[in-house]
């Protein structure tokens, strides 16, 4: 026999699922390259749960972790046309389309990662989130990538000259290249998830990066010489389709704003933790860590900074960042 109340149950079940989706929020997509649990997936997850509350479920963030939608270049590509609402991203792929994200890249413009923070949470961090916007981009918030610096399978790099006719993978920005051929090695641009295999395959000697991508993506296995050459301190972005940030409400704009700047805290506390606990990891795995010459690696960069800062507001910023405690 038909049971008509579990018949009716499962009617009024179905049209309360079709009134919650009809009502429901909005699932804003967002990309990462890095695995579940990195800092920067976190500090986007945690930036989506402080929209879904203070929106009041409205709106909600689905991060798409471990490149699972593409390499970076590729989700660039769609965050700027809309197929995906946000991304965080490194800010070098983006040194050839918003200039003012040259400052940023540039070998040794920071002193310390505290000198990066007061730069990037101050006027000229500002500057720097404007010049997304005609890019089809706002950028919501900076995170902490720690410093970058040189990984192989070769040999220890400890001064300029150990560098010579080695060959290293870069981040896509022409800036990470020219800073390779100014130490004297060759520099090979290609995406994150090439990497292992090819420092696997004897392609390329190596690659340079923070602790945690070193260790999460594994490189450590492939690459066991890390040179703390540290020649950038340079902060990812999380950046936001504008066309769909021009759709929120005056008030959900502010709330999306609020909740990213509250993420950056959270974040940078997740970063240092995870630091830490990357150091460790390739130390199990045998990974040698050196001391390098950093003032021969300063000296013989500075061609880099005549060849990308060249305009009047480029050298402006430098000055303005150096000025800055
Ligand atoms: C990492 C960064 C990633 C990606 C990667 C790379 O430090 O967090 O977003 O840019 O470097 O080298 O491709």
């Amino acid at each position: 026999m038909l049971n008509v109340s579990k018949l009716l149950g499962s009617v009024v079940v179905a049209s309360m699922l079709t009134l919650g989706v009809a009502n429901a929020q909005t699932v804003l997509k967002s990309s990462d390259t890095h695995p579940d649990g990195y800092p920067t997936v976190e500090g986007v997850k945690y930036f989506g749960e402080l929209v879904k509350e203070r929106t009041g479920g409205r709106y909600a963030v689905e991060v798409y972790h471990s490149a699972q939608l593409g390499e970076e270049k590729d989700t660039i590509e769609q965050v700027r046309s809309g197929v995906i609402e946000l991304n965080r991203v490194s800010m070098a792929p983006f040194n050839g389309t918003v200039k003012e994200t040259i400052v940023p890249a540039l070998p040794y413009i920071f002193r310390s990662e505290e000198h990066m923070h007061n730069v990037m949470d101050g006027p000229i961090g500002d500057q720097i989130k404007a010049a997304f916007e005609p890019a089809g981009l706002v950028a919501l918030a900076f995170y902490d990538a720690g410093s970058r610096s040189f990984y192989n399978s070769k040999k220890p790099i400890a001064t300029v000259d150990d560098m010579k006719g080695m060959k290293f993978r870069v981040i896509q920005s022409d800036i990470f290249v020219d800073m390779v051929a100014a130490l004297g090695a060759n520099a090979t641009p290609m995406p994150y998830g090439e990497v292992y295999s090819s420092i696997e395959t004897g392609v390329i000697d190596g690659a340079e990066n923070n602790f945690p991508s070193y260790d999460t993506a594994k490189h450590a296995e492939v690459a066991k010489f890390y040179s703390e050459d540290q020649h950038t301190i340079l902060p990812e972005v999380l950046v936001m389709n504008k066309a769909a940030f021009d759709k929120l409400t005056p008030e959900d704009q502010a709330i999306f704003k609020q909740a990213a700047k509250d993420s950056v805290a959270k974040q940078r506390e997740l970063w240092a933790a995870k630091d830490k606990e990357s150091r460790d990891n390739v130390a199990k795995l045998g990974s040698a860590v050196n001391e390098v010459d950093k003032q021969g690696f300063m000296d013989a960069m500075k061609p880099v900074y005549e060849k990308h800062v060249t305009d009047d507001v480029l050298k402006k910023m430098v000055a303005d960042v150096q000025a800055v405690q």
